[in-house]
């Protein structure tokens, strides 16, 4: 439901990556080893076990990082002053990545108003003077509390820059 930058993704899976490749050397160092003395052919299927295995470790890492981000771009595709998209609904706990896209700069403030009883609007919002101004500058929130959040960037605010989010 919730869409995902390449940059959203490409950054823990890549770490995620790493790890895996760091782990399985390791692992296949050993093997060797201690099946030194068996038949090569052992020892070539022993490894493309731990390949497949990599692989397999590599696709659920990616899969992890998807279901773990939504992303709300700032600026519309024509320059536009708006969040897109406008509405999003995100499971509790769900990373939520905001993305200068156009017409920068930008930044999230929640109303304190418009949140669910309970949340503390300073502590999800940017503050009031804190800008995104370059390209591709995030802001990344996680909400836990369930029921809808209104929000708006306060330069353009009055340009009718704003959003709602509903946490289930
Ligand atoms: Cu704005």
């Amino acid at each position: 439901m919730a869409s995902v930058t390449s940059s959203a993704v490409t950054i823990p899976s890549f770490n995620g990556l790493k790890s895996t490749i760091a782990t399985s050397s390791r692992v296949n160092t050993r093997t060797v080893k201690v099946i030194a003395t068996t038949p090569k052919l052992s020892v070539r299927s022993s490894l493309k076990e731990v390949g497949i295995a990599t692989i397999a470790f590599a696709a659920s890492a990616l899969l992890a990082s998807n279901v773990l981000a939504a992303e709300v771009l700032l600026g519309d595709e024509d320059g536009g002053l708006a969040f897109v998209p406008k509405t999003l609904t995100v499971a509790s706990g769900e990373k939520i990545v905001f993305k200068n896209n156009k017409a920068f700069p930008h930044n999230v403030i929640f109303d304190e108003d418009e949140i669910p009883a309970g949340v503390d609007a300073s502590k999800i919002s940017m503050s009031d003077e804190d800008l995104l101004n370059g390209p591709g500058d995030t802001y990344s929130v996680t909400l836990t509390e369930k029921g809808t959040y209104n929000y708006y960037c306060s330069p353009h605010q009055g340009a009718g820059m704003v959003g709602t989010i509903t946490v289930t």
